[in-house]
C-alpha cells in the first residue's frame, strides 16, 4: 500500500484551519489538522515544501516509522511549526489505519473506558455579575464544568479573554484586522487582589458541585503564583491553569509547597520533553497538550501514558483554533484514556463548520459523544473548502501599564 498524493488546504469559517488530506493507491484517504493559531501558513508551507514530497510512495500503515523519519530526520527537532505539521500527517495515517480496520480509532487504542467525555465551556464577563450570568447560561444547558474569566476592576483592557461589552462572549481571541496585534494592559497586583474573592463568590452562588476552572494564562511569577494558589484554595477549583510561564518547568515547585490547588498546564507544549519534569516530579495534576501541537496521536499517546504513571490526568486543549479533525482525534483518546480528566470544548460548531467537516461526533449537555464511524469519524468537504482562504490575524499582546512587554 502506498501514499499517492497529499493536499494542504488553509481556510475555514472565521478561522484559518490547516487541513491535510493524504490519498492512497487503494482509493482511501486520511485527514489531519495542522492549524497553528495565528501562524497557520507556516505548518502549511512545511507540509507542502518538505513533508508531502517525502510522503509520496511511503506505506501509510507504518505511522510510527513515518513519525520517526520526520522527527529524527529534520535534525533540528521540535517546535510548534514542525510538530503541528507532523501532527497532521500522524492523524491522517491513524485515520487511514482505522478505516482499513473498519473500526473507530478508540478501538485501536484499547476500547472505551467511558461512554462520553466531560467537557468544560468558557464563561466570560466584563465584571462579576456579567460573569455570573454567563456561567448560569452554561449551567442551564447542563454543563458540569465551566472555565471562568472576569474583567478586573481598575485594569484598563480588563484581563485575559474578557469580552469588550457586557453580555458579549469572547471565545476566540484572534483579531482578523491584520497581523499587527492589539495591546492589552495587565496588572498582576490588581488581578491578585480581586480574583480570589470573585472565585469564592462564584463557588457560593453555584454551590459545591459545579466544577470551576480558571486560566491565568502564564501571567504570574513563581512567587505570585504560589501566593495566588494559596489564596484561591477556599473556592475549591477543579483546576488552576497556566499560573506561570510554561517554559520554566521548575516554576511550579514553590506553588506545590504552598498549595494543594490542582494545576493544569501544557497548551503551548510541543513534546514529551516539555512536560517530562512536570509529570515525573508530580508538579501538575492535568496535562493540557493538544494532539495537533504535539505531533499527533502517536506522540500524544506517549504523553498520556507517562502522565498515567504519575496520577496526572488529561485536559486536552480545545480552543476553537483546533479544527474538528484534531477535536475528533482527542475525542477518541478521551474515551480510551484510563487517566482522562476533562476536555476543553467551545461550541463553535456553526452550520458552515459542520458543512466543511461533516461528522457524527456530538455534544450533548456538556458531554462529548464519539462517533462510531471508522477512523477519526470526521470528513472534509473540498467543495465547501473552495469558499475559504487564508485571512491574516493576530492574538493581542500584553503590556504592563508602564509599557513593559508581558506574557500574553
Ligand atoms: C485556552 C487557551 C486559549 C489560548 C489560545 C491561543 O485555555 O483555551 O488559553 O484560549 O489563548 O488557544 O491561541
Ligand atoms: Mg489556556
Amino acid at each position: 500500500m502506498k501514499i499517492t498524493d497529499a493536499k494542504v488546504f488553509v481556510g475555514g469559517p472565521g478561522k484559518n484551519y490547516v487541513t491535510l488530506k493524504i490519498m492512497t493507491d487503494q482509493g482511501g484517504y486520511g485527514l489531519g489538522d495542522a492549524t497553528l493559531n495565528n501562524r497557520e501558513t507556516l505548518p502549511a508551507a512545511y507540509l507542502r515544501d518538505y513533508l508531502v514530497p517525502n510522503l509520496i510512495g511511503m506505506d501509510p500503515r507504518n505511522s510510527e516509522d513515518i513519525w520517526q523519519f520526520f522527527y529524527r530526520g529534520a535534525y533540528f527537532r521540535r517546535g510548534p511549526i514542525a510538530m503541528a505539521a507532523f501532527g497532521a500527517i500522524d492523524m491522517a495515517l491513524w485515520d487511514i489505519k482505522g478505516k482499513l480496520a473498519n473500526m473507530p480509532l478508540y478501538q485501536l487504542f484499547g476500547g472505551k473506558s467511558r461512554d462520553s467525555a466531560m467537557v468544560y465551556a468558557h464563561a466570560t464577563g466584563t465584571d462579576l455579575e456579567d460573569l455570573m450570568a454567563s456561567i448560569t447560561r452554561y449551567v442551564d444547558q447542563g454543563y458540569e464544568a465551566v472555565r471562568v474569566q472576569c474583567g478586573i476592576p481598575g485594569m484598563p483592557g480588563s484581563g485575559y479573554a474578557v469580552p469588550e461589552e457586557k453580555g458579549a462572549k469572547r471565545d476566540y481571541i484572534t483579531d482578523f484586522s491584520g497581523v499587527r496585534p492589539k495591546v492589552e494592559i495587565w496588572d498582576s497586583e490588581r488581578y491578585m487582589r480581586f480574583m480570589p474573592d470573585a472565585l469564592m463568590a462564584i463557588r457560593e452562588r453555584f454551590g459545591p458541585d459545579l466544577k470551576i476552572l480558571h486560566d491565568v494564562h502564564h501571567r504570574l511569577t513563581p512567587r505570585e503564583a504560589a501566593a495566588f494558589a494559596k489564596a484561591v484554595e477556599p473556592a475549591r477549583l477543579f483546576w488552576l491553569e497556566d499560573p506561570t510561564p510554561a517554559e520554566d518547568q521548575g516554576a511550579l515547585r514553590l506553588l506545590r509547597q504552598h498549595s494543594t490547588v490542582p494545576v493544569a498546564i501544557g497548551e503551548v507544549f510541543n513534546s514529551i520533553w516539555d512536560c517530562q519534569k512536570l509529570i515525573e516530579e508530580e508538579l501538575i495534576d492535568f496535562i493540557r497538550v493538544a494532539v495537533t501541537y504535539v505531533g499527533g496521536i502517536t506522540h500524544a499517546k506517549r504523553i498520556v501514558e507517562l502522565a498515567a504513571l504519575h496520577h496526572v490526568r488529561t485536559g486536552f486543549h480545545g480552543a476553537p483554533s483546533h479544527s474538528p479533525i484534531c477535536m475528533a482525534a482527542q475525542a477518541h483518546l478521551n474515551v480510551w484514556a484510563p487517566n482522562f480528566g476533562i476536555q476543553e470544548y467551545l461550541v463553535l460548531g456553526t452550520d458552515e463548520c459542520d458543512a466543511l467537516f461533516p461528522s457524527d461526533h456530538r455534544m450533548e449537555r456538556g458531554r462529548f459523544h464519539v462517533s462510531e464511524a471508522p477512523g477519526l469519524g470526521v470528513d472534509f468537504d473540498e467543495s465547501q473548502a473552495e469558499r475559504y482562504s487564508f485571512q491574516p490575524g493576530s492574538h493581542p499582546v500584553a503590556r504592563l501599564e508602564d509599557g513593559t512587554m508581558w506574557n500574553y
